[in-house]
């Protein structure tokens, strides 16, 4: 089933110049961008985005690397698009990801970890709404 997901790549990845790198993985996997934007979030925006983590340890720090600089965000559509993001993404902590995978190939640490992917159906309407009117999103 053709389904879309939100993505993002992290400040730390766009100051590490991964951005082509990792939007070559996405097409080649047949995730296909049906809408990007360049953007530096301000820490509510990074604050609403995360709000399912708010009671944990790591929620501020989280979000002040989110609004720390620049990230892309995207719409990836394709078969299957939120589990074949996450597969191509890797295990939250780079050092457990596997080879081959965005976070072991661009991630820091737990936090510094790259990209962002949808978790559930539910989760991808919310984040995709958060950021992009229908309007913008191209089928
Ligand atoms: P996910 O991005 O793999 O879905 P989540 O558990 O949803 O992982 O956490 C959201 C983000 O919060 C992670 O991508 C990472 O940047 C950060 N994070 C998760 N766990 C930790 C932690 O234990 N310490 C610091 N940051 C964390
Ligand atoms: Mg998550």
């Amino acid at each position: 089933m053709s389904e879309r997901t939100l993505a993002i790549i992290k400040p730390d990845a766009v100051k590490k110049h991964a951005i082509g790198d990792i939007i070559n993985r996405y097409e080649k996997a047949g995730l296909k961008p049906v809408a990007m934007k360049l953007m530096r979030m301000s820490k509510p925006v990074a604050e609403g985005f995360y709000a399912v983590h708010k009671a944990r340890p790591f929620f501020d720090s989280l979000c002040t690397f989110m609004s720390s600089g620049p990230a892309v965000v995207l719409v990836l559509q394709g078969e299957n698009a939120i589990k074949k993001n996450r597969e191509l993404m890797g295990a939250t902590d780079p050092a457990k990801a596997d080879a081959g995978t965005i976070r072991k190939a661009h991630g820091t640490n737990i936090e510094f970890n790259a990209v962002h992917g949808s978790d559930s159906p539910d989760t991808a309407t919310f984040e995709i709404g958060y950021f992009f009117p229908g309007m913008e999103i191209f089928s």
